[in-house]
């Protein structure tokens, strides 16, 4: 039977702007009628003639909402003339192993169902993101020409008639105006699980996890009830032969049992609970939502802050056979991570980037053989192996570094600050801030900023000495395409190297969430309580930014 396609018409909406990473908003917004359909509309708009007999990969993090956004997304597709989707089984896919398919299978691109660390459920956030042919999130270019269709579509083409399962494995096909669609539902964790063994020494791993006389090296892996469980289960339980009670929470639950599936300090407070209490651990691991973040702590829960973990991975790449086939290329930051990885750079002589926040910036770099690892401070870690940040692939990494230089965590930290001395680092998030004070906050600043005042001024705060040096709001050109970039973070920086940011999220859907970055320089000094370092630090940067003031708020949600 040959099913048709019909046009609807519908209405625009002005709010469908992507931010950080893809449009995120709550599920009861992409529930309004047409909202979710359009924005689908609009991204193969876009890719227009391209689109033509296409293959898309589809999946997400399997959040409240999924199911119903997939079922557009098969009709919508099929009536626009996409030839083939894959799918992962139950619309389970996480972020990295998107990017792998698109790149093994060379497909057009994909759409992946997620908003990543924020909560789900029919209360929360929901959200839809589009990754280009090279594996990585759509470049700026291409989001604000889907913001731009969205704002004047008119109608959009679907396929009503058109049911498709994708619960189970297996390809289905489907005659849609006279034309072959093809759904391929696929295992979600299979292709990356291959992927993961030709980047590390599994027979290494497997030995670390085992150990000797009975002593292995015993972990602790917390999926967060995202969407790296099945990850988790096969690499871990299946491959490295961990027991039962290494992994946590590996099913992926659509409303993520009402946690915030973020790995940090804060939300993930029941790992770190567990890790300290028995010191039988040696290794934490926790993921976000999608996947693509992670957290590392070591026993007794000692905590690796992203941005040394970027500086010791990128010190140790080459006990991990990937890097020793393949090479050793520049590295990368976002502009808001902490320099350590600058000065693991400077030693080996590499490249050494520093983009805006967003892991979109870092594709131009990979595909020009210019980068081989980059991360981000807020737990994002990864390599060119593919195009998003990566965390399964982060705890193999230092699983590797930890078989490779038999030591625990806390050594190999302690071994690195001696070696290059520290950038203590933390980040202040104040979530859910009322919009109107947080802009008029960041007016204030960005005044202060623009009319040079703060440059030469000293602040002696707590028996510290602060002389402000440059301040500057940091805007980036791409090293390839030569794309500008504005208004990415407001930055003062002092005589001493010690650094302030702070910057509007673009990733919450409600309010505002501003983002204060501290970080600061020490040579010898190197094992000192970070939140105690920072204090002086961080006190220059609310009474410069008068944040109590404007918000209200006398502490931030989330300190890191
Ligand atoms: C945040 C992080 C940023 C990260 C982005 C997407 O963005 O700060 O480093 O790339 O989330 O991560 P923002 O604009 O809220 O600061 V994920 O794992 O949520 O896709
Ligand atoms: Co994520």
């Amino acid at each position: 039977m040959t099913l048709t396609s019909v046009k609807v018409p519908t209405t625009a909406f002005a709010d469908q702007k992507p931010g950080t990473s893809g449009l995120r908003k709550k599920v009861k917004v992409f529930m309004q009628k047409h909202y979710t359909e359009n924005f689908i509309q609009s991204i193969l708009n876009v890719l227009g003639e391209a689109l033509q007999g296409s293959t898309l990969i589809v999946g997400g993090d399997g959040r409240y909402f999924s199911k119903q956004a997939i079922n557009m997304i098969i009709r919508i597709t099929a009536a626009n003339g996409v030839r083939k989707l894959i799918i992962g089984k139950r619309g389970i896919l996480s972020t990295p192993a998107v990017s792998n398919l698109i790149r093994k299978y060379k497909v057009l691109g994909g759409i992946v169902l997620t908003a990543s660390h924020n909560p789900g459920g029919i209360n929360n956030d929901f959200g839809i993101k589009y990754n280009t042919e090279n594996g990585g999130p759509a470049p700026d270019a291409f989001t604000n020409a889907i913001f731009e269709q969205t704002k004047t579509l008119a109608e959009y083409k679907t396929c009503v008639d058109l049911d498709c399962d994708f619960q189970e494995i297996g390809e289905q096909s489907f005659k849609v105006d006279n034309r072959e669609f093809t759904v391929d539902v696929i295992d979600a964790a299979e292709d990356y699980v291959v992927l993961m063994k030709e980047i590390f020494d599994f027979d290494k791993l497997r030995a670390l996890i085992k150990g000797q006389d009975g002593k292995g090296f015993n972990v602790l892996i917390d999926s967060m009830n995202g969407v790296t469980g099945p990850y988790v289960q096969k690499i871990f339980l299946d491959e490295l032969k961990a027991d039962q009670n290494a992994v946590t929470r590996i099913i992926p639950l659509d409303n993520f049992g009402e946690i915030h599936p973020d790995p940090n300090l804060t939300y993930a407070k029941e790992l770190v609970d567990k890790v300290k209490a028995d010191t039988k651990y040696d290794l934490g691991a926790a993921f976000d939502g999608d996947g693509d973040r992670n957290m590392i702590i070591g026993s007794q829960a000692f905590f690796v802050t992203p941005s040394d973990s970027l500086a010791v991975i990128a010190n140790n790449l080459q006990c991990i056979p990937y890097f020793r086939k393949h090479g050793v290329h520049g590295f990368a930051r976002s502009m808001p991570t902490g320099a350590a990885v600058d000065r693991v750079a400077a030693k080996l002589k590499k490249e050494m980037f520093v983009v805006p926040t967003g892991w979109k910036y870092f594709g131009n770099l990979m595909d020009a053989g210019r980068l081989s690892l980059c991360g981000e401070e807020s737990f994002g870690t990864g390599s060119d192996h593919i195009r998003e940040k990566d965390g399964v692939w982060a705890v193999l990494a230092w699983l590797s570094i930890i078989e490779h230089k038999k030591m625990g965590v806390k050594q190999i930290l302690e071994e690195h600050w001696k070696e290059y001395g520290r950038n203590y680092f933390t980040r202040y998030d104040y979530e859910e801030v009322e919009s109107e004070a947080a802009n008029k906050m960041m007016t204030h600043l960005n005044n202060i900023i623009a009319s040079g005042e703060l440059i030469g001024k000293t602040f002696d705060i707590q028996g510290k000495s602060f002389k402000v040096k440059l301040t500057d709001d940091f805007s980036y050109v791409d090293p390839i395409d030569k794309s500008v970039t504005r208004n990415q973070g407001l930055r003062i920086m002092f005589e001493d190297g010690s650094r302030l940011v702070f910057r509007l999220s673009g990733t919450g859907s409600s309010g505002a969430t501003i983002r204060l970055y501290a970080d600061s320089y020490e040579q010898t000094n190197v094992t000192a309580d970070a939140q105690e370092m920072l204090k002086p630090l961080v006190q220059v940067a609310l009474d410069v930014s008068k944040l109590k003031e404007f918000t209200g708020r006398q502490e931030p949600t989330v300190i890191t």
